[in-house]
């Protein structure tokens, strides 16, 4: 009886570890996590996707605007599989249209392609950037809007070894990707 008793109390005593160790273990070993940003950006002329080529499973992944939707319009942010993303000229002229990556990424939004875009974040599969989608699957994706200076944030929870491949649906030239490592 006492036994058992004993083994339920360090049982017990474990979990609250688990939950407030991290707090309660002070500065030296407290990993706050990193917000690691993808800026969306004009260099030489050209919109791109500026951000860092690797970043940590758990750390936070924010996408900021830093252009003019007025002079440029609106972007997204969409994962998408590697395969999806509009190689050729001809695949980026026609993606905008029925069974082509970014009239899906538009579905995904809640979008008819024309409409505002009704969910945004969307989201798909584990909480946070974790899905990357195709003309089949819904992925994670979020829509600047047409207001200057937004950005949106939140963390990569995919598996390390991940490269998560991205896109816009409005420019779908902007393209790019990023190495998902172990967390610190
Ligand atoms: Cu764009």
């Amino acid at each position: 009886m006492r036994k058992r008793l004993a083994l339920a109390i360090v049982a017990l005593a474990a979990t609250a570890l688990a939950l407030f160790g991290p707090g309660l273990a002070g500065a030296e070993t407290t990993t706050t996590p990193k917000t690691d940003k993808i800026e969306i950006k004009i260099v030489k002329g050209n919109l791109k996707f500026v951000g860092p080529k690797t970043v940590s499973r758990g750390d936070d992944l924010e996408i900021v605007n830093t252009t003019n939707p007025k002079q440029v319009g609106p972007h997204t942010f969409s994962l998408v599989t590697k395969g999806s993303l509009p190689k050729s000229h001809s695949a980026q002229e026609n993606c905008f249209t029925p069974n082509h990556i970014c009239m899906a990424i538009a579905k995904w939004q809640g979008s008819n392609g024309k409409s505002p875009p009704t969910k945004n974040p969307a989201k798909a599969g584990p909480e946070g950037w974790s899905t990357m989608g195709n003309l089949n699957k819904k992925g994670d994706s979020w829509f600047t809007g047409e207001k200057p200076g937004t950005s949106f944030s939140q963390v990569v929870s995919a598996s390390s070894g991940t490269t998560l491949y991205f896109m816009c649906a409005i420019h779908p030239f902007m393209q790019g990707s990023i190495k998902v490592e172990p967390a610190n």
